[in-house]
């Protein structure tokens, strides 16, 4: 039997040599030495702030290989924080764990984060559409009077969040930023967030997705400020099938549509233990994630 027949979903990491760094819903950091992080993508899937059960074969892989690609075509814009993602150039420590790592992580650069997550919306839906019809602005920004949910703004908007201590993110206007961050360094993340948006979204947008949202997070090395964390994934972005993009309400998510509806269905009351999925919804779920990187890359995802 082939490996690709017997790939495994990875839920939890577990590598006793290193240090536990950061963990999220997905992803698991480690420290590896001093100047560089393990960064691995678990197939973990989050809906309604939950961690679920079940995992989404071959997701930590889509998300890492995009991150990948995209660190790739903005690489004139921006350098980011990869060193490598071959497993074979990792150090001698992380061989033991090649087959897990291999297409699922990276060998990163460990930069000082900023602690803003630097996001920009081309579209107006989730906390910025709330924030839009209570006070017509959204972090500061006024914007038209009349826009519908889902519309496309006229030009995209930097929209910067801290992490509130709830672990929701708290929209916050470019004036606290520059008072936390720093005027200078705020004005460069903002001009660069908004045109790495742009770029990615044009490209996005040829190939049949709608980028409606993405953050991003920075760091700053010996080497100057980096791209971080993973890139223009469905976890870090609002992705949205361009042909059925409908305003007016609030949009099918490119992935994990199955998964909310499934949710629905059941009439889960939102509140742990989470369920797992039906062996369906997540194989289902997993042809969309391969599906935006075929989409989005033009490849076939390395499994
Ligand atoms: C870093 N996070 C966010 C939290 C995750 C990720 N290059 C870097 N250097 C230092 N720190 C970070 C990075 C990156 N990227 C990013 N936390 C620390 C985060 C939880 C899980 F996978």
């Amino acid at each position: 039997m082939t490996p690709q027949l017997l790939d495994t979903v990875l839920l939890r990491t577990d590598i006793p040599e290193l240090e536990l760094y950061a963990s999220g819903k997905v992803r698991d950091v480690y420290r590896v030495d001093n100047e560089h992080l393990l960064f691995i993508a678990t197939d973990r899937i989050s809906a309604f702030d939950y961690v679920l059960a079940t995992g989404i074969p071959n997701k930590g892989k889509v998300l890492t290989q995009l991150s990948l690609f995209w660190f790739d075509l903005l690489r004139d814009i921006i350098p980011n924080h990869l060193v490598t993602a071959d497993v074979e150039r990792y150090p001698a420590v992380l061989h033991p764990y090649k087959e897990q790592l291999r297409g699922r992580s990276m060998l990163v650069v460990r930069a000082d984060m900023v602690a803003i997550e630097c996001v920009v919306r081309g579209y107006i839906s989730g906390s910025a559409w709330k924030e839009y019809k209570q006070a017509g602005s959204v972090c500061g920004i006024s914007l038209p009077k009349g826009l519908r949910e889902s519309d496309q703004l006229p030009e995209p908007i930097f929209t910067p969040a801290t992490k509130a201590l709830s672990g929701h993110d708290e929209n916050i206007s470019f004036e606290r930023m520059a008072q936390q961050a720093g005027p200078a360094l705020s004005r460069e993340l903002r001009d660069l967030s908004l045109k790495i948006y742009q770029t990615a979204a044009d490209y996005a947008r040829q190939r049949g997705i709608i980028i409606a949202d993405t953050k991003f997070e920075f760091g700053r090395t010996a080497g100057g400020l980096v791209l971080a964390d993973e890139v223009l994934t469905p976890d870090s972005s609002r992705f949205w099938p361009a042909d059925s993009y409908q305003p007016g309400k609030a949009q099918d998510s490119f992935d994990k549509q199955y998964v909310r509806d499934y949710l629905e269905e059941i009439r889960w009351n939102k509140q742990p233990p989470a369920p797992a999925l039906p062996a369906e919804v997540a194989l289902k779920t997993s042809e969309k994630y391969l599906e935006a990187y075929r989409r989005l890359t033009g490849r076939e995802l390395s499994i």
